[in-house]
């Protein structure tokens, strides 16, 4: 049996993360959703156990991980990346401050830990292309830096305590569910919104930009794959995890394939530096050769599917 602690159960990921897991593992399984107080929605609270959580609250972490015989953390509290620029503090505070804490109750409690890093751990002098699992990790974001900290912070503690903790560096995450909060890909999501609600999207990035992404589903098999991965076969705690890359322009264009009438305006903004600092692709051959990673969507698929989910959801929130 299984007794999971999911941090940051409110979030884009988080929300999608404790569905999966509490299906994935079955009724038996106790995964316990944490987040702020006014954060957590109801269906959440309503599908199994949960509590109010504060990562900076060590002692609370503690009680919380103790009193329910918890060997596994998915920890996806965070601060992204355009937020990061507006709130350093913020940002240095809770994604250093909430990993230690997360990383110390494992070592106490012999607690596995899985944490997801990002492609913002990289930099401009990074490569830019087919960006290697092991290289140059320069950022220029508060993010990248803390998720630069991070990645070393979690492999001092699989080395000196043998606390096992893993990563994937997740690309931009496009979901239907819970929209992302203040990262720099979030206009790969808002688009959608906006073209099946407006049929117009105005973007925060230029018409060229390319970044790497990933659908929902892939993302959440790929963080589960890894937790289950034999750690015989890991030479690596952190992994670059690929799916797909693609300019904004051309997101645009699967998207008219189904909304012909869709238009799209450019407005770059201080984001606009973020996503030129990051890779356009990553090089995924390290995860899939140790744990077998395996995507499954590709761009059009994705669109089909994200138009029908938010047309679904739109019919239902509106009641028509
Ligand atoms: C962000 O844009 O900040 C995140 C990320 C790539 O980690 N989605």
């Amino acid at each position: 049996m299984k007794n999971i602690l999911v941090t940051g159960a409110a979030g884009q990921i988080g929300t999608e993360l404790v569905t999966a897991l509490r299906q994935h593992y079955g009724k038996d399984a106790v995964v316990i959703a944490t987040g702020r107080r006014t954060q957590l929605p109801a269906y959440i609270k309503n599908s199994g156990p949960f509590c109010y959580l504060n990562v900076m609250d060590r002692n609370q972490l503690e009680e919380t991980a103790f009193e329910n015989n918890v060997d596994t953390i998915y920890h996806m509290a965070s601060i992204l990346s355009a937020v990061g620029e507006q709130k350093p503090q913020l940002a240095w505070d809770i994604n250093m401050n909430g990993l230690y804490n997360v990383l110390e109750v494992a070592r106490t409690y012999d607690i596995s830990v899985m944490w997801p890093s990002s492609i913002a751990v990289f930099g401009p002098d990074t490569p830019k292309v087919n960006t290697p699992n092991d290289t140059i990790l320069r950022p220029t974001t508060i993010y990248g830096v803390t998720k630069v900290a991070g990645e070393l912070l979690a492999n001092y503690y699989y080395h000196k305590y043998g606390v096992d903790v893993r990563s994937v560096r997740y690309p931009g995450i496009i979901s239907s569910e819970t929209p992302p909060g203040g990262g720099t890909t979030d206009y790969a999501v808002a688009i959608y919104y906006d073209a099946v609600q407006q049929g117009s999207y105005t973007c925060f990035v230029r018409e060229d930009t390319v970044l790497p992404m990933m659908y929902m589903p892939d993302a959440i098999k790929g963080l589960i794959d890894l937790a289950e991965a034999d750690n015989a076969k890991l030479k690596h705690r952190i992994f670059n995890i690929g799916s797909m890359s693609f300019s904004v322009g051309t997101l645009a264009q699967s998207i008219k394939e189904i909304i012909p009438d869709f238009t799209i305006d450019y407005k770059p903004d201080f984001r606009q530096a973020i996503a030129d600092s990051w890779p356009q692709s990553v090089d995924d051959s390290v995860a899939r050769a140790e744990w077998n990673w395996d995507p499954e969507y590709d761009l059009a698929k994705m669109t089909k599917d994200m138009i029908e989910k938010l047309r679904e959801k739109f019919t239902k929130d509106t009641g028509f």
